[in-house]
């Protein structure tokens, strides 16, 4: 099979949506669950690199890459080689039963990369908050202990237990209770929102006073943190922070878990956010972009740790499914040879100029922020910390409607966050970008009196 070869621009033949995708989205009303919702009802019909193509046939640049997965881009040639050859020779056998070498290459290579030189070991699962969830058995299993500290506005799934980790209400949280117990809560890093001035270390320092209170140091079995806020918006805490956390857990004997599911493989400029403050956390958990579109998600830790939990302990009927293997294999490999972490890098300096000119213009950008491919800005009611959701919802809507995929996030649904691709070229970025640009004019001018 041949990956499609798309044209790398964006087109629009009809008003998005357009017709075709209206009809499915008639009936999509009948038959798909109401809790189930899409941002953007543009039915998808191919896709490839940047660009989505629709049912209608309108061409739309992918500035969020359905949610930081596909940074080798879509149909990625490789992972479609790798995923057809893969289908053809078999697609399940069940690690748990008959195994297949395909299992063992993805944890050696995440082993491999991932920060921190010692021995780990692997375990892969389906989904984010399943890794989510296994990295909280793994430390509650090895350390005896059961507290789970997580922060202010941090998201790390939708099951039972990572709807207790995660932070937001409404919609993840909202009349699903009652929610697994032992989890605590302290306050973020949030520099725009944090007292003026105050460091990361301030920040850690005022974290772990609330720990010591709520929780005490020896109940804690392990800090879960996005080592950079995703759903949260894209906040990105202050120098110092993280390794502070970090010291104080292994003090504590508690583990420090980072949750790179969104920040990880190559979207803020290294393999992995931690390292740019050289932190090196005792578990990890990953999914989206290691497997490049296909769903597949991993733990991986210290050996000891990781070997610590008996035979038949972590596993499930299709965690590290075969097919999925090859793919992340190929997207690893894919980031390699087409230096997707210098990729991002460039992306940061063309994104971040534009968002921060921007800001120069418009008063109600209070900030923009982010690392590598994984920038935002986040709205305010000119001279005020007060979010402006409205301004974010018209600002989204109108990227839309001009054909250019972007998403909100944050704890207050202010923010805009950009995740393209890391293969999209400069022109078609530049082209999203003025897009962009124009529907923050646009909003924040009729907006802000
Ligand atoms: N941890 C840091 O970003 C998934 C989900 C959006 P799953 N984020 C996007 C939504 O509305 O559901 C995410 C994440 C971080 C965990 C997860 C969970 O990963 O693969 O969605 O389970």
């Amino acid at each position: 099979m041949e990956p499609s070869l798309i044209k790398q621009h964006r087109s629009l033949v009809t008003e998005l949506p357009g017709p075709r995708s209206r009809e499915l989205e008639r009936r999509r009303s009948a038959a798909v669950a109401g809790g189930v919702s899409s941002t953007f009802p543009v039915y998808v019909a191919e896709a490839s690199g940047a660009v989505l193509v629709d049912v209608d046939g309108n061409s739309l640049i992918d500035l969020g890459s359905g949610i930081a997965v596909v940074s080798v881009g879509h149909a990625a040639p490789r992972v479609v080689d790798a995923v057809s050859d893969q289908v053809e020779r078999f697609s399940h056998t069940c690690f748990m039963v008959t195994p297949y070498e395909g299992y063992v290459a993805v944890c050696e290579a995440l082993n491999e990369r991932t920060p921190g030189d010692h021995d780990k070991r692997t375990a892969l699962f389906n989904s984010g908050a399943e890794a989510v969830e296994n990295a909280v058995k793994v430390a509650r299993h090895v350390t005896g202990r059961q507290a789970v500290v997580v922060f202010d506005h941090a998201y790390h799934g939708r099951t039972n237990l990572t709807m207790a980790l995660t932070a937001k209400n409404m919609p993840y949280r909202d009349k699903f209770g009652p929610f697994a117990p032992e989890v605590y809560r302290v306050p973020m890093s949030y520099p725009l929102r944090d007292p003026e001035g105050m460091t990361g270390e301030q920040a850690a320092g005022r974290a772990i006073e609330e720990i010591e209170r709520l929780v005490g140091a020896d109940n804690v079995a392990c800090v879960l943190i996005e080592p950079i806020q995703g759903e949260g918006g894209f906040v990105v805490p202050a120098p110092g922070f993280l390794p502070t956390v970090a010291a104080w857990s292994r003090q504590a004997g508690a583990l420090f878990v980072a949750d790179e599911i969104q920040t990880g493989f190559c979207r803020t400029g290294r393999w992995f956010a931690c390292e740019h403050e050289s932190v090196v956390p005792d578990l990890i958990t990953t999914a989206k972009a290691l497997a490049g579109g296909m769903p597949l998600a991993a733990v991986t830790g210290r050996a000891e740790l990781m070997d610590g939990v008996h035979p038949g302990g972590l596993g499930g009927t299709y965690g590290g499914n075969p097919v999925a293997c090859a793919a992340a294999l190929a997207s690893i490999r894919t980031m390699e040879e087409e230096g997707l972490v210098e990729a991002a890098a460039r992306i940061e300096e063309v994104v971040g100029s534009c968002l921060r000119s921007l800001q120069r213009d418009h008063p109600g950008i209070g900030d923009v922020r982010g690392r590598g491919a994984m920038m935002a800005m986040e709205l305010v009611r000119p001279g005020t910390l007060e979010p402006d959701a409205e301004a974010t919802r018209r600002i989204v809507g109108a990227c839309h409607r001009s054909g250019v995929v972007v998403l909100s996030c944050g704890s207050y649904g202010n923010v805009i966050r950009l995740l393209p691709p890391l293969v999209i070229d400069e022109a078609l970025l530049a082209e999203g970008l003025e897009v962009l640009s124009g529907a923050v004019s646009e909003a924040l001018s009729d907006g802000s009196d």
